[in-house]
């Protein structure tokens, strides 16, 4: 199946995605934490900001993460990750009209971000960790269940997939069928291929080729390849010269039907989406 038969309509919270049309989601930075409570209001301030400029760029989903899952990255606590999130989560919901996506792994992020007015939860874990499923149930949020192996500090060594897409996608069932068993059902489900998470050139490569397979699933798709590895390896380019590589995937990943585009550059992924929904909108 390579065409998409979902509803058009998928509610976050407050808000509802139209997943009639290509979405941009804006990667929000958070600078880790500094002591002072100046600091705090400084950088809760720059990430309001930053959301802000976003918006106005055109992004209807802004992705809040306080965990980096860079590999060998340190190991922040539910308590730390939840004080870099939740000011911040609270503030965009408060001030500007975008879903709120929360990328965390944590059960008490998860709670209590959906509290303060997150819309929708995204795990890269796939809701793996201990209570994460209970926690996303409770919210009645939609989730978006990414493919990953191991963990973001041993995920790239030496990974081996027989055919990549097909594994994914019988790993994204499987988490399918576990949300299922806490009673999120399917229609609250966003899919997401894991670009660049235990995969290596090759693998990202062809999973991205194929990956209107994962339509089989019936669920929309979520793509996150902005300045990734995968575009550094092919065209030989630092993460600073990503761009044009980034922009030529957000291009295609449109496409093959993907819903969301999760990208660092806003305003040019926007005027890609905007350009192919024009020919698209055509006789
Ligand atoms: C270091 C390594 C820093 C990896 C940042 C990253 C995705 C995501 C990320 C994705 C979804 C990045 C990643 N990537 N969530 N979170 N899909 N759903 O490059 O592809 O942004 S973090």
């Amino acid at each position: 199946m390579t065409s998409q038969q979902y509803p058009t309509r998928l509610p976050c919270g407050n808000r509802v995605l139209d997943l009639s049309r290509t979405h941009v989601m804006g990667i929000l930075n958070i600078t880790p934490d500094s002591f002072s409570d100046g600091g705090r209001f400084t950088q809760r301030d720059a990430a309001l900001r930053h959301a802000e400029a976003m918006v106005a760029a055109g992004a209807t989903l802004v992705d809040v993460g306080g965990e980096s899952t860079r590999p060998g990255a340190r190991v922040v606590t539910a308590l730390e990750e939840l004080e870099r999130v939740a000011p911040i989560v609270e503030a965009i919901s408060r001030e500007l009209d975008v879903i709120i996506s929360v990328d965390t792994s944590t059960p008490a992020v998860i709670r209590e971000t959906a509290r303060l007015g997150a819309g929708l939860i995204n795990d890269v874990r796939s809701l793996t960790r201990d209570g994460a499923l209970d926690a996303a149930a409770a919210t009645g949020l939609p989730v978006c269940l990414m493919h990953m192996r191991g963990e973001p500090g041993d995920m790239q060594n030496n990974p081996h997939y027989d055919d990549v897409t097909v594994e994914v996608a019988m790993f994204l069932e499987q988490r399918m069928a576990a949300c299922a068993s806490v009673g999120i059902g399917a229609e609250k489900i966003v899919l997401d291929p894991g670009f660049g998470f235990a995969k290596t050139l090759a693998h990202n490569l062809s999973l991205f080729k194929h990956m209107q397979d994962l339509y089989r699933l019936g669920r929309p798709l979520l793509v996150g390849v902005s300045r990734k590895s995968m575009i550094g390896l092919a065209l030989e380019r630092p993460v600073g010269e990503r761009l044009y590589g980034s922009l030529a995937l957000a291009a295609l990943a449109m496409t093959r039907g993907a819903s969301i585009l999760r990208v660092h550059d806003v305003a040019e992924t926007v005027d890609v989406v905007r350009m192919i929904a024009a020919v698209e909108a055509a006789e």
